[in-house]
């Protein structure tokens, strides 16, 4: 039965009740990613009638170029974002990293979920077993696309090589084990493990060899902002450390008006009431770089923005039970340290590595 924009469906006993639809990729990891926030809404609230839309995107329907080579911002996400404008799924599960860190006008992020490991991941060739990147044969090929993970290792493992790999998770793992075409290949351990194959990940990736990209790890819901209703249910969702951690690092990525498909990294923590960001920049072959740490304190006892007026989003994110100092202060260090980078020559370094990267 459909009533105005919303759909409802007439219960056993006769209760009417909206119908919650949530909008997925139509890729494993999708899916899965999509089913764990269900069933947390179901475990949340028992009596919401889910319904699960799947759709296909660009970014699955492109498979041959890398993904920084496509200039689409919102490569995965455009078409679900018209399926929540037409009032066709309420809610969409994304990777918090694939989200662009501004949103289009009419769409917010009313949930950040807690965070899986963060970091990168080696998965080997089955023939190298037990090895690490420091021990890989001299040229070895190593398959990766994103600029990131490329311009960090090859500074840090010059006797390596970097190819583009591209396709989903499950197209990766194939082209690495059927083929000699790569020794291995660098991922997000957090899809490895959704995904069921942790037992593959033969290295976590510390700090030091590769940091991570912004908002990787983190699951977020993205809504019409006009939404209150699906914006208080989905509230709950939130996790406090993971949001104040993705603010500061998606505010320093959008400072340095950087992209999705730009060699910027990032680490962050929480400790002591301080939220800790370190943020870099590195040129495609990782020979240059510019990396610095800030913090700022978390009040204690701060205010949710359920209990002030207004409803802020930051860097997209409306996390309405998450305190609204700290929010204020996760989205400033972000900026801060982008002013930083900015000022020591950041923009020169990530301009010159978009224009070698475009003519590749
Ligand atoms: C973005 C990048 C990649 C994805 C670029 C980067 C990796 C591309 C590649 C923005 N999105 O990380 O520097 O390796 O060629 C993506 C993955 C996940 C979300 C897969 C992965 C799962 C992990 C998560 C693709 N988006 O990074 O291994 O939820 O963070």
């Amino acid at each position: 039965m459909e009533q105005g924009q919303f759909k409802y469906i007439r219960n056993e006993d006769g209760k009417v009740s909206r119908v919650i639809r949530i909008g997925t990729r139509k890729s494993e990891l999708a899916r899965i990613q999509t089913a764990s926030v269900a069933d947390k809404l179901k475990e949340l609230y028992p009596d919401i009638i889910l319904e699960i839309v799947a759709m296909s995107t660009t970014g699955d329907k492109i498979l041959d170029t890398a993904l920084s080579k496509i200039g689409e911002k919102s490569l995965f996400t455009k078409e679900l974002e018209t399926a929540l404008e037409k009032n066709m799924v309420d809610l969409v599960v994304h990777s918090l990293k694939d989200l662009p860190t501004t949103l289009p006008v009419g769409f917010t992020i009313a949930a950040v979920l807690k965070r899986e490991n963060p970091h990168d991941a080696v998965v080997l060739h089955p023939k190298h077993a037990g090895k690490t990147l420091e021990s890989l044969p001299v040229n070895s090929v190593i398959g990766t696309s994103s600029l990131r993970r490329a311009a960090q290792l090859k500074k840090r493992f010059p006797h390596l090589e970097f190819k583009d790999i591209r396709g989903n998770l499950n197209t990766r793992l194939k082209k690495l084990d059927e083929k000699e075409d790569f020794v291995a290949i660098i991922l997000a351990a957090a899809g490895l493990k959704r995904m069921g194959w942790e037992n593959r990940i033969s290295q976590i990736l510390e700090p030091e060899d590769c940091m991570y990209a912004v908002g990787q790890g983190a699951l977020a819901v993205e809504i019409r902002a006009s939404d209150a209703d699906i914006l208080e249910m989905l509230s709950v969702l939130n996790d406090g450390d993971t949001v104040l951690r993705c603010i500061a690092e998606r505010a320093f990525l959008r400072h340095l008006e950087g992209g999705c498909s730009v060699p910027v990294a990032v680490h962050t923590e929480v400790k002591d009431s301080q939220l800790y960001l370190t943020g870099a920049v590195f040129s495609l072959d990782g020979s240059e770089s510019l990396k610095d740490t800030m913090q700022t304190s978390i009040p204690v006892n701060d205010k949710c923005q359920e209990e002030v007026d207004e409803k802020v989003q930051r860097v997209g994110v409306t996390a309405i039970k998450v305190g609204s100092e700290s929010q204020a202060n996760a989205e400033r260090l972000g900026v801060d340290l982008a002013t930083l980078l900015l000022s020591k020559g950041a923009k020169e370094i990530l301009t010159v590595a978009r224009q070698l990267n475009d003519a590749r």
